[in-house]
């Protein structure tokens, strides 16, 4: 008897010291965006575009990080509704298959914008006959997808930077100053449950704009006007955060309605290096600590996954960079700065890419000759010592590495990444170490590779 009662304690014991091998430590922090917003009860979401999807790397990504989904384009007035009452829903169907699927929630993005919108909304000149247009879109739209939104963007920039005034635009002009509500009253009517937000950019700070969007949310709350959330879109450039967001944030707030960042990007000269990611990490942090710290600042949302799909360079040629992951889906210092601004991820490790004591990395052509050039890359310890480093090159258009000398290359395809020799992995806080290499250029083309660093 006794004999069984020991095993059975045995095997007890056995069970327990397995449970405690296998549960994670208590004070893990979270390791994505999604748990560690999720943590601090906001949402942290990605637009994402239906053509994309196919790209597992794409989809992995978005669904290990994100938990709210906006179609880039595929709910917009041009692809819903190409002509009068003829309503197309086939990729927005699939993304919001995809959210539901995943447990995300769905930003409806944009029923009124005057932009993507089809001609034969533009040549509506009668301003009974565009207001009746409107709504039916609005009303067949939001009517269609009600219940799966969480939150519509239902009017889009409507107001022209610098002097705040209304933008032009055909609803604007035909049906005058009460399209906006107008817009809000068909969208509550379609949707119930959906939140129904304003959206616009360059209302990131306090400015003209954001004063005029300020009076109009005061008076659509003072007269009953259904309008539950602002959106900030906050396209931004690098180092130009705006210093009185959260004040900017905190005064809508506090009119009664939700904050949501809504199309976050950060964007800078391109090619990236080492100090640029540095700032747009540190610029990440700014903006999500600025939401925490603003209660009714519940959603951020990022505009895209990946810097390879991103909006920024078609607009704005030499520009770009602007996400949280880099081409090839690596996690940038702003993607590490992000999720700790959040409480996630490991603030202790002064080796984190985008920690301030992370590295930084800088790279200069030593020599150049008619189909071939030298380049160096020199890696600085930031305020704390590394114990290792890495450098992430992406190689212009058919560049070839042929050496590499003070490094460890490991190539795959155009990018090549750069891990230490024995002797020059630690460096002390300030300290660097360079690597060299050889590149043949067929045609000349000397272009200076893309390099990102970290540590390890
Ligand atoms: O990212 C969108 C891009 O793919 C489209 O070509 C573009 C068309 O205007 O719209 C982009 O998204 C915009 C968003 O809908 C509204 N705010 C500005 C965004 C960037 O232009």
């Amino acid at each position: 008897m006794r004999r069984v009662l020991t095993a059975v304690l045995g095997a007890g014991a056995l069970l327990l010291a397995m449970l405690v091998a296998v549960a994670p430590p208590a004070s893990a922090a979270p390791g994505t965006l999604k748990e560690a917003a999720a943590a601090k009860g906001r949402v942290f979401g990605a637009a994402a575009a239906q053509g994309h999807m196919g790209e597992s790397a794409y989809a992995s990504t978005l669904d290990r990080e994100f938990n709210q989904l906006t179609p880039e384009n595929e709910m917009k007035w041009d692809t819903t509704e190409p002509s009068r009452n003829s309503f197309n829903y086939g990729a927005a169907d699939q993304l919001v298959s995809h959210a539901q699927a995943q447990g995300m929630k769905i930003r409806g993005h944009t029923l009124v914008w005057h932009s993507q919108l089809p001609g034969w909304v533009g040549g509506i000149s009668s301003r009974d006959e565009l207001l009746s247009v409107m709504r039916n879109h609005i009303s067949n739209e939001a009517g269609h997808f009600a219940g799966k939104i969480a939150y519509w963007d239902v009017v889009n920039e409507a107001f022209q930077d610098g002097s705040g005034a209304r933008r032009d635009s055909v609803f604007q002009r035909v049906i005058g100053d009460g399209y906006i509500e107008e817009a809000f009253r068909a969208a509550r009517a379609a949707d119930p449950t959906a939140k129904l937000c304003y959206n616009d950019y360059n209302i990131d700070g306090q400015n003209a704009k954001s004063n005029a969007v300020y009076t109009m949310v005061q008076d659509f709350k003072r007269r009953g006007v259904p309008i539950d959330c602002v959106g900030l879109q906050a396209h931004l450039i690098l180092g130009n955060v705006p210093s009185d967001m959260q004040a900017n944030m905190q005064r809508l707030a506090n009119l009664g309605v939700d904050v949501h960042i809504t199309e976050l990007d950060i964007r800078m000269n391109t090619p990236a290096d080492g100090s640029k990611l540095a700032t747009q990490a540190n610029d990440y942090r700014k903006v999500v600590s600025a939401c925490l710290a603003v209660s009714r600042c519940t959603v951020m949302t990022v505009w895209g996954i990946t810097d390879k799909y991103s909006w920024v360079p078609d607009t704005f040629p030499g520009e770009g960079a602007a996400l949280l992951f880099d081409d090839n889906y690596n996690k940038k210092p702003a993607y590490t700065a992000a999720l700790e601004a959040l409480g996630g991820g490991d603030p202790g490790d002064p080796g984190d890419p985008g920690d301030p004591g992370a590295v930084t990395c800088a790279y200069t052509r030593t020599a150049q000759w008619s189909n071939g050039f030298n380049g160096q890359v020199t890696v600085t310890a930031g305020s704390s010592a590394v114990g290792s480093w890495t450098a992430v090159m992406t190689m212009g258009s058919g560049q070839q590495i042929t050496a590499l000398w003070n490094g460890t290359p490991s190539t795959n395809g155009s990018v090549v990444t750069v891990k230490p020799v024995s002797w020059n992995a630690r460096l002390a806080a300030g300290a660097s170490a360079s690597f060299g290499f050889t590149v043949n250029a067929p045609g000349g083309n000397a272009t200076a590779p893309s390099v990102t660093c970290g540590s390890p």
